[in-house]
């Protein structure tokens, strides 16, 4: 790490503002990080009965209370507990120190049972409540998903079940007995160890399980079901004998293999990475069909949304395969980050999900291929995360404040929350980044902590002072870094002078510099071949330090220049390698030529690929202006012919590209993302007023181009990476890899629109053995108007009927599609037999995939935005944090032109406006209109 030879400034600490909303007319409450308090009382041990059953289940808890208000002054009287509930739940009965409570003696409202006049000291206190699992369709609390019951807790499904201390500081033991009618629920599950189980009468069975460790109740979990298992030992290095099992319906045991091997290798990974075991000596993971989000890493009993752990070659993709074990990786490592050190409270999440996505990055990257996981992982950021930096959602890693805490599980928080500690991984090393770890785990096992004291943790066991990396947990934006350099060759002198700023966002109107580590390299000329100089820092007081062919700088101020001596020759620079730091990077006078070296011969992987995509920008960039310019038809052919008229896609561009086709040291992996183009979010970003549909086209313009003049190329990587007839599926690294540019030219020559491209790819759907070449076929058909596209449709259906997860797959490609006019056809989807609004899902596959369309869900006529309207209301009325995310889809409405904007806007008010409508949608709906 070095740091600049001239600071341009002092750093003064941070101000942040507070985010008002306007009232909700059932007032919903904004709750504010600086108002964290510990709570009044704590809970050690937590004793639940659970008695299932088909018309109501009846929960006892028994909760062992100890004061935490210290000492009182005279006269003041004890602080009463406040437990939070939810209005579906009744409360049957209440005692205190094993006297019942009348109900004079408590306070009962929708959100809440407030008890006062309690004893002195350590007290006892039980709580009877009754509820409807078979009724509850948030998913959220004690539900039935395919006719078992199962929990979702986090963030606050807790409430749902019993009142409670709803909150991750309140840390107790956990006894669980449930009890259950055994011929329809043989199969009892709960946290940690099963202590007893036995029969009872009537047909019923009984099982108590006891979690030793201490945790929140958000990591509590209860499965009941019939369901089938499949089981592996595994040993961890220290010998203990752990059995691993996953639960999943009677028919898809078949498909749990690759889940189970992903869930071995996450434990290894993280023995060897981080020196971390397993601590328990049983690890369940159940599949329900009914999830709202991915999975869930409850205390030894992991639950899972069915399609992140079941996958066949004929049912799954290599994307499915590769997040299965993306996911089984992350959930198993929050055992350590998040739940054997958890958060203080909501406004910490980062703390346990940016450093458990870092740590699943990382797994990954290490499973497979390094700079295909940074480039797949920084292509999300940039098309998501930056996208809601930008926007009415902009929040810090670190939010300030929440209506509901469910709409806070956002890209920012996740994705960029992992950019932040792979700041501090990129700034200390691998060995320093570890040294932290170590120190973090010494210092708070077993207790609910923030984000400052992981950043101490780091600081203080590498000797290092990371204050202004902390801002980033507290500003929101995307930082932008401009970059201009200066050789002067008589001493022999680079210089490079870096300055950055942060746009406002919602609540905040000024930013402070934040640390930006800037990996770098600098390509000599070096007879063509472009090979890295070694760099020669100069210091401040004149000294100079070696950083080797890639170093790391720490920008942390407004502006400072880095200088480099003995440098021979005018270098190209490669910066940011590896995505060093999650900002929007400019390089003064980055030419075209700079950018064709860069990607053919930069030796950090990413910056090749990042060459690319910055040649591409620029040319679409260029041909949309091109094709707004003087107005006119936006058909196909006439953004064509304009497009055409400017220039087209020059030599230059399709020589670099078919290199890197040509190249026959690269990736296939590589190979395919270097020539995808960046996505329309990505561009719109840069295009204010920008329309969707238009910027398709002049999409669809480049990718034609390329295909029809790189044809020769993309039919020979087609066939050179097809299977051997009867080639068995494997998930590889390298078969992926095979597979993923095979399918990639197939995309690409699929847009030429010729008759026998098209009867190739309908063959290919036919003939295909997994299902990644399947879909591949099948989506490129769907994208074509024609028979074809009917007839592949109609079979994959018949097909896959019985297959609930390829048949989100079927759901997801047509309301995704940018055929014209598919507004129409995605209205009759949602009417159709396979598709199940409850399901969240289906709800994603059909609604989330018709918001992802540039052309129809930005339709001119706003049929596509009052579709979304209507399904967000609807859906709403089921479940709220599915209705959430749907309601996403409006938040860039500021981005477009000011038709679409008011069309958009107009949806938003009529949401915003109706009757009965929940907190999650009000607080997306709301904050987006502000
Ligand atoms: N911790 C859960 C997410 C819970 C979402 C609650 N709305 C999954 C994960 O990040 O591992
Ligand atoms: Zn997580």
């Amino acid at each position: 790490m070095a740091t600049a030879a001239t600071e341009t400034e002092e750093i003064p600490e941070i101000q942040t503002e507070e985010h008002k909303l306007p009232p909700h007319p059932s007032a919903p409450q904004q709750k504010f990080r600086k108002d964290y308090a510990p709570p009044p009382y704590t809970i050690s041990a937590v004793h639940l009965d659970f008695k299932l059953g088909e018309d109501t289940t009846l929960v006892t808890s028994r909760l062992h209370l100890q004061p935490n208000y210290g000492s009182l002054p005279e006269g003041t009287s004890r602080p009463a507990l406040q437990l939070d509930g939810r209005k579906d739940i009744v409360l049957v009965s209440v005692a205190v120190g094993g006297q019942q409570l009348g109900q004079d003696q408590y306070l009962l409202t929708e959100k809440a049972l407030t008890i006062a006049n309690l004893p002195e000291g350590e007290f006892e206190l039980e709580v009877v409540t009754q509820l409807r699992p078979q009724d509850n369709s948030l998913l959220e609390g004690l539900y039935k998903s395919s006719g078992n019951f199962c929990t979702q807790c986090e963030a606050e499904g807790f409430r749902g079940i019993t009142y409670f201390l709803d909150r991750p500081d309140v840390m107790a033991t956990y006894t669980t007995r449930m009890e259950a009618d055994e011929a329809a629920y043989p199969v009892l599950l709960g946290n940690g160890n099963l202590k007893e189980s036995g029969k009872l009468e009537g047909g019923r069975h009984y099982a108590v399980w006891e979690d030793p460790y201490p945790k929140p109740c958000y990591l509590f979990a209860l499965v009941a079901g019939k369901l089938a298992m499949k089981e592996r030992a595994f040993t961890t290095r220290s010998g203990r004998q752990v059995a691993l099992r996953i639960f999943v319906q009677e028919g898809n045991l078949g498909k749990v293999d690759h889940a189970l091997d992903s869930l071995v290798r996450s434990m290894r990974w993280d023995e060897d990475t981080f020196g971390l075991e397993y601590d328990l000596d049983l690890f369940n993971i159940v599949a329900v069909d009914d999830f709202n989000m991915g999975a869930m890493e409850n205390k030894s009993l992991n639950i899972f949304n069915s399609r992140l752990v079941l996958a066949s070659p004929q049912t799954a993709t290599d994307l499915d395969y590769s997040r299965i074990e993306g996911v089984v990786g992350h959930e198993y490592f929050h055992n350590w980050t998040g739940n054997r050190v958890t958060c203080r409270d909501w406004f910490q999440l980062t703390l346990k999900e940016g450093l458990t996505v870092f740590r699943d990055q990382e797994f990954t990257a290490d499973m497979n291929s390094r700079p295909v996981k940074r480039i797949e992982d920084v292509m999300m950021l940039r098309s998501s995360q930056f996208t809601e930096d930008a926007g009415p959602m902009s929040h810090p890693i670190r939010p300030e404040s929440y209506i509901k805490m469910d709409n806070f599980y956002t890209v920012t928080v996740y994705e960029k929350g992992a950019e932040v500690v792979r700041l501090y991984d990129t700034l200390l090393g691998k060995e320093g980044f570890r040294k932290g770890m170590d120190l973090y785990f010494q210092r708070h096992d077993g207790h609910a902590v923030t984000c400052d004291d992981f950043l101490a943790a780091m600081a203080d066991a590498n000797g290092v002072n990371l204050d202004t990396l902390g801002r980033w947990y507290s500003q929101s934006g995307t930082p932008h870094l401009h970059v201009s350099s200066s050789y002067d060759a008589p001493s022999r002198t680079y210089r490079l002078t870096c300055k950055q700023h942060t746009p406002p966002g919602p609540g905040q109107d000024s930013k402070l510099p934040v640390l930006i580590p800037i990996k770098l390299g600098l390509l000599g000329p070096d007879g063509g071949l472009g090979s890295d100089m070694p760099l020669r820092l100069q210091g401040a007081d004149g000294s100079v330090t070696d950083l080797g062919s890639t170093g790391v700088l720490r920008f942390e101020t407004t502006e400072a220049t880095f200088t480099f001596l003995d440098v021979p020759s005018e270098p190209v620079p490669s910066l940011l390698r590896g995505f060093s730091a999650p900002v929007k990077m400019e390089v003064e006078g980055q030419s075209e030529a700079q950018l064709l070296f860069l990607l053919a011969h930069d030796s950090d992987p990413f910056n090749r690929w990042e060459a690319g995509q910055r040649l591409s920008r620029k040319l679409l960039l260029q041909l949309y202006a091109a094709a707004t310019a003087g107005g006119g038809a936006h058909n196909a052919q006439a953004v064509a012919d304009r497009c055409t008229a400017a220039g087209g896609v020059p030599d230059a561009v399709v020589e670099a590209f078919r290199a890197v086709l040509e190249d026959e040291t690269l990736d296939g992996s590589f190979k395919a993302m270097a020539v995808c183009l960046p996505t329309g979010n990505e561009l719109l970003d840069s295009l204010p007023g920008g329309d969707p549909p238009l910027l398709h086209q002049v999409r669809m313009f480049v990718v034609r181009q390329l295909a029809a003049r790189l044809r020769p190329q993309l039919e020979a990587l087609v066939k050179a990476n097809d299977d051997e007839p009867g080639e068995p599926y494997h998930f590889t690294a390298a078969a992926c890899a095979r597979r993923a540019i095979k399918n990639r030219c197939l995309a690409m020559l699929s847009s030429l629109e010729e008759p026998e491209i098209t009867a190739m790819l309908l063959r290919r759907v036919k003939e295909a053995t997994n299902m990644t070449d399947e879909i591949a076929a099948l989506g490129c058909l769907v994208e074509l108007a024609g028979p074809e596209r009917d007839t592949a449709l109609a079979a994959f259906y018949d097909k896959y009927r019985s297959e609930p997860l390829v048949l989100l797959k079927w759901l997801g490609l047509q309301a995704t599609s940018n055929a014209p006019g598919n507004v129409s056809l995605v209205k009759g989807l949602v009417e159709h037999p396979a598709f199940n609004i409850t399901n969240p899902n289906n709800c994603y596959s059909l609604f989330l995939g018709f918001g992802r369309s540039p052309v129809n869900f930005h339709a001119a006529d706003g049929s596509g935005y009052e579709f979304m309207g209507d399904a967000v209301l609807r859906v709403d009325s089921i479940n709220h944090q599915v209705a959430a995310r749907m309601v996403s889809c409006f938040t860039t409405w500021r981005q477009y032109d000011s038709e679409r904007q008011a069309m958009m806007r107009a949806q938003l008010e009529r949401i915003v406006a109706a009757n009965g409508l929940s907190e999650n949608v009000f607080e997306i709906a709301s904050k987006s209109l502000k």
